[in-house]
């Protein structure tokens, strides 16, 4: 399915004015409404290519209707999303669940859609059909260095498929870990690891970086080789400058505070990319925003500040992700939220009145900093995203326009009411 550039028109038509009254108000308010506008249309966020069909739990999937079930329809789902935001012109691809069997034709189909390629994702939690060794007792800090090596093969392929694609960095999230105590010897684990990072990394071309995602539990309950921001950190330090931290929202531990890791990450310039999601209690890969807004908007702002203070481009010297995907909503809808919830997280993390906020913190005047920061958040950013998304050219109201174009019947009808996704 295609959405032509009329129905956008005609749709925005309809939406005009009251935008253009919003946006005023908002103008006037604020001092520097045009270059947030700038900032907003220039920041692309990847799809990961596990979202768009719906996901499920260990106790179940509720399959949708209509859902792609080719990597090439995934990337039609990802275009639509781009058609109507202007801000999802890039995919995380994950391998094997979506290889890209014909990468010239892949790549010809993204890049008339607009979608250049994200770090690529390997996969070694799960065995995968003809591989010789299990990964039951992990991956890269196997005990056994032949399932070790088997595990890095995979990964070299990965970064095979992402250099024909055009893609320049690599993901690794590793399940590796134990669940009882007394299951691995916690030095041996971690220097396994590094041993089979450093092979990788030998292997990664000049300007790839690879990112290095920890997670605090699940599917070990007990410990995970790569466990928190200070293990991927010291990974990342071993290996060198090509290697960074990835920091997904839901891999720590209950009430961490995440925007601190992330500012002092930037510090070190260890700071890679995102997996964007929200949650309450672990890993929920929730749609961003719908739990913590104030959370995401916190986060930004160290994001910004610290990128700032780097001369750092924002939008593209980190790699911005979403990492969610659930049981009960519409994927592509959902995505649309997700998408929506970075970008006014963004723009509220640009308002911040950075000098007020800085003089604040040296006179000790608490309450003004906390009254500087909520500022920020609590002004309605919303028609900023509005205004770069019309001069993109894409809707004033995705979401309104995605229901009332019924995409999804309409995708029902292309494609089948069930099909099965590949994806967690
Ligand atoms: C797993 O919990 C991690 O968040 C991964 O980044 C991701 O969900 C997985 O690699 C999907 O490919
Ligand atoms: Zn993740
Ligand atoms: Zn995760
Ligand atoms: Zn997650």
């Amino acid at each position: 399915m295609f959405i032509p550039g009329f129905k956008i028109d005609d749709h925005n038509d309809k939406l005009l004015k009251a935008h253009q009254r919003k946006l005023k108000m908002v103008s006037e308010e604020i001092r520097n409404a045009e270059n947030i506008i700038e900032k907003l249309m220039q920041f692309q966020v990847a799809i990961p290519s596990w979202a768009l069909g719906t996901g499920g739990t260990r106790f179940g999937r509720f399959s949708g209707k209509g859902e792609p079930g080719t990597l090439e329809e995934k990337i039609e789902d990802i275009g639509l999303l781009h058609a109507l935001n202007r801000s999802s012109g890039a995919i995380s691809l994950h391998i094997p669940w979506d290889i890209p069997r014909n990468t010239q034709s892949i790549k010809a189909l993204a890049a008339q859609l607009g979608i250049r390629f994200d770090a690529v994702n390997s996969n070694t939690f799960q065995d995968q059909k003809d591989q010789s060794w299990s990964y039951k007792f992990g991956s890269l800090h196997h005990v056994d260095k032949k399932v070790r090596q088997q595990a890095i093969e995979h990964n070299l392929e990965v970064i095979e498929y992402g250099k024909a694609l055009g893609s320049n960095a690599i993901t690794v999230w590793l399940s590796d870990g134990s669940s009882f105590p007394g299951q691995l010897n916690f030095r041996k684990a971690f220097q396994n690891t590094l041993e089979s990072f450093e092979e990788i990394y030998r292997r990664l071309p000049s300007d790839w970086k690879m990112f290095i995602e920890y997670k605090a539990f699940e599917p070990n309950f007990y410990s995970m080789t790569v466990g928190d921001w200070g293990q991927s950190l010291l990974y990342a330090s071993k290996l060198g400058e090509k290697a960074y931290t990835l920091v997904d929202l839901g891999h720590h531990l209950p009430n961490a505070n995440i925007e601190q890791i992330v500012s002092l990450l930037l510090m070190e310039g260890k700071l890679g990319g995102f997996h964007f999601n929200d949650s309450k209690y672990g890993d929920d890969d929730l749609t961003v925003g719908s739990i913590n807004p104030y959370q995401l908007f916190l986060i930004f702002y160290e994001l910004v500040e610290g990128m700032d203070e780097r001369n750092m481009n924002h939008a593209t010297d980190l790699g911005w992700m979403i990492d969610a995907s659930h049981n009960v909503k519409d994927p592509l809808e959902d995505l649309l939220q997700s998408v929506e919830a970075i970008k006014i997280a963004y723009a509220q993390a640009l308002l911040v009145d950075k000098e007020k906020l800085k003089a604040a913190q040296q006179e000790n005047d608490v309450v003004m900093a906390q009254e500087v920061l909520q500022n920020a958040f609590r002004t309605d950013t919303r028609p900023l995203l509005t205004e770069a998304r019309l001069r993109a050219h894409a809707a004033i109201d995705p979401l309104l326009l995605f229901r009332e174009l019924k995409v999804r019947d309409e995708l029902i009808r292309q494609r089948g009411s069930v099909k099965i996704a590949t994806g967690l």
